[in-house]
């Protein structure tokens, strides 16, 4: 009873969020994934392609430190950065009032397309709203085909899997096949890409991806 309140309390502020994010034509995508899966690095490669073409703004999630955020300051892009400890009881995940916490650092008229890098868990973010257009995570192959079976929730609460490190297949044992049948036994026919942070190989339909969803913003 008392968790249900608690998510109830949440979902309000996720809908205040939203209404901001609606106002100021901002798209804005929750990107969730393990620890350590290649979120922040596919920040960079994503920046250094698309940067140009539409505006970025990126909301770090991270328990302590502001690491993530100084590798992307090169880009000149608006960041906030949300640490969950100390304030927010080192929570594992972001939930709808830290991301409004956030907000005030950022010039959301100035920003097409949100990305909310979570912080890395493979469990909690899931369950909470922040207010997003989309729900996305990244999969490191490194993580092995049964965990969609394992965590079932965060695959199922997301609409795009971004199955990274392929450029490490030829070292692992991971089943990629089975991988993909993990993911339709939890989330039938979930959109998915696989690529290489590192390579940049399927960076670019990921690139099409986010910009097929940047709102056309006038003025
Ligand atoms: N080989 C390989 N390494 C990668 C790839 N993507 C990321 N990495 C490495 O994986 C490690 C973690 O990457 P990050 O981008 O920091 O991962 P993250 O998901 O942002 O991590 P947290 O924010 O701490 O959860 C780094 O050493 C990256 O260089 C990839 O495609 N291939
Ligand atoms: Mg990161």
């Amino acid at each position: 009873l008392v968790v249900e309140g608690v998510l109830d309390a949440n979902d309000a502020l996720a809908e205040a969020n939203r209404e901001r994010f609606d106002r100021a034509g901002t798209y804005v995508i929750n990107m969730m994934s393990s620890p350590g899966a290649g979120k922040t690095t596919l920040l960079e490669r994503t920046l250094e392609r698309v940067g140009d073409e539409t505006r970025i703004g990126v909301m770090e999630g991270d328990v302590q430190t502001t690491l993530d955020a100084d590798r992307l300051e090169r880009f000149g892009i608006p960041i906030a950065q949300v640490n969950t400890d100390p304030g927010f009881g080192g929570e594992c995940h972001l939930d709808a009032n830290m991301v409004r916490y956030g907000l005030p650092g950022l010039p959301l008229d100035d920003i097409d397309v949100l990305i909310i890098e979570n912080v890395g868990n493979l469990v909690c973010p899931a369950e909470f709203r922040v207010g997003e257009d989309a729900r996305i995570m990244v999969f490191s192959v490194t993580e092995g085909e049964d965990k969609p079976l394992k965590y079932p929730l965060m695959f199922r609460s997301v609409e795009l899997v971004l199955i990274n490190k392929i450029d490490l297949l030829p070292h692992l044992d991971i089943d990629l096949a089975q991988l993909h049948r993990n993911l339709d036994a939890v989330n039938p026919g979930v959109q998915r890409i696989e690529l290489s942070a590192r390579t940049g190989e399927g960076v670019d339909a990921w690139c099409s991806w986010l910009l097929a969803r940047r709102p056309a913003k006038v003025g």
